[in-house]
């Protein structure tokens, strides 16, 4: 009976906002991916103080700090795990795609979200764990989704760029608001153990951002163990590691008919993409808020 009267007043507050997807407590989620109580559930969700959660906006490169956090706690030592793919190495706290128990894994427990500041488990909040938030200029971001909107099958078909990008601005994309998202977790930085990296910087210099985690997370790796990191991550390297690039994710998810998760990788791909008008349209939105962040983000590869 009280099952039965939690899941109804859970239902109440879930807002459908299309065929795939769904808002509960401001955010948007994937339709049948995830239930109300389940999201209710993550608030008191246990934290170790050897958890590590990889926190981005999507399309910001979750699966590259998936791969650099699997290489650094995995490689070398992989009892067993040789054949394990990312998904399942690194899981999604929100989506629990390969239905594991989470409250029994050995530590460190590695996970992912795209969880807002306001809805991860408060255990993080009071500042246990650890927490990696990666953030990528918004409009490689944009230009990355709107593909990835085009591989997925549980997303809207949308071939238009210009209808992609009005989603994007009203924050109708799984993420919400890209500002949102990241001004949240910006300013409540004092509340968690977190360290920021930006995907640009990892793109210039990954050795020195995989250092950078490593002495975030109090692990010493060799020389040589980490040029190893360092090759494995690379995007020429990921995009033909069936365990580190999403390739063997189920058809019911990705179509990669359509295209390839890991697709160009590049910083600056948007000049390729968008309008001058819709350049001026995004930095009309963007750029005030842009410019209160405490970030510097990089446009362009050429600008290294
Ligand atoms: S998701 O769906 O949110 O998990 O997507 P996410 O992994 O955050 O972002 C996918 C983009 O990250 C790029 N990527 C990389 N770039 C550089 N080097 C490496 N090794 C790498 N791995 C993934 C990936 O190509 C997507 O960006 P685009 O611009 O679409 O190529």
């Amino acid at each position: 009976m009280t099952t039965q009267r939690n899941t109804v007043t859970a239902a109440l507050g879930m807002e459908p906002l299309d065929k795939y997807m769904f808002k509960y407590k401001g955010f948007n989620f994937l339709q049948g991916s995830v239930t109300p109580e389940y999201i209710d559930s993550l608030e008191d969700f246990k934290i170790r103080d050897s958890d590590i959660f990889l926190v981005t906006f999507p399309k910001s490169g979750t699966i590259w700090t998936q791969n650099i956090l699997s290489l650094i706690y995995h490689e070398g030592h992989r009892n067993g795990t040789e054949n394990t793919v990312l998904i399942d190495r690194v899981p999604w706290l929100e989506y629990n795609v390969c239905n594991r128990d989470y409250g029994n894994r050995p530590s460190p427990r590695l996970f992912s979200t795209h969880l807002p500041y306001y809805l991860v488990p408060k255990g993080l909040k009071n500042g246990a764990g650890k927490i990696i938030y990666v953030a990528r200029n918004p409009k490689d971001v944009l230009v990355s989704y709107y593909h990835f909107f085009n591989i997925t099958v549980k997303l809207e078909k949308i071939e238009d760029f210009d209808i992609f990008m009005e989603k994007f601005l009203a924050g109708k994309v799984l993420g919400n608001f890209w500002l949102d998202h990241i001004e949240g977790w910006s300013a409540k930085e004092n509340n968690f153990n977190i360290l920021f990296l930006l995907y640009e910087e990892m793109k210039k210099d990954l050795r020195s951002n995989v250092v950078k985690i490593c002495n975030f997370l109090g692990v010493t790796l060799t020389e040589e163990e980490l040029d190893d990191i360092v090759d494995k991550a690379s995007f020429d390297k990921m995009s033909v590691d069936p365990r580190s690039n999403y390739s063997s994710m189920h058809p019911e998810f990705l179509d990669f008919s359509k295209g390839r998760f890991l697709r160009k990788g590049t910083v600056g791909d948007w000049k390729n993409t968008m309008t001058v008008a819709q350049n001026e349209r995004f930095d009309s939105i963007f750029k005030e808020r842009m410019e209160k962040l405490p970030f510097k983000f990089c446009w362009d590869i050429n600008e290294f």
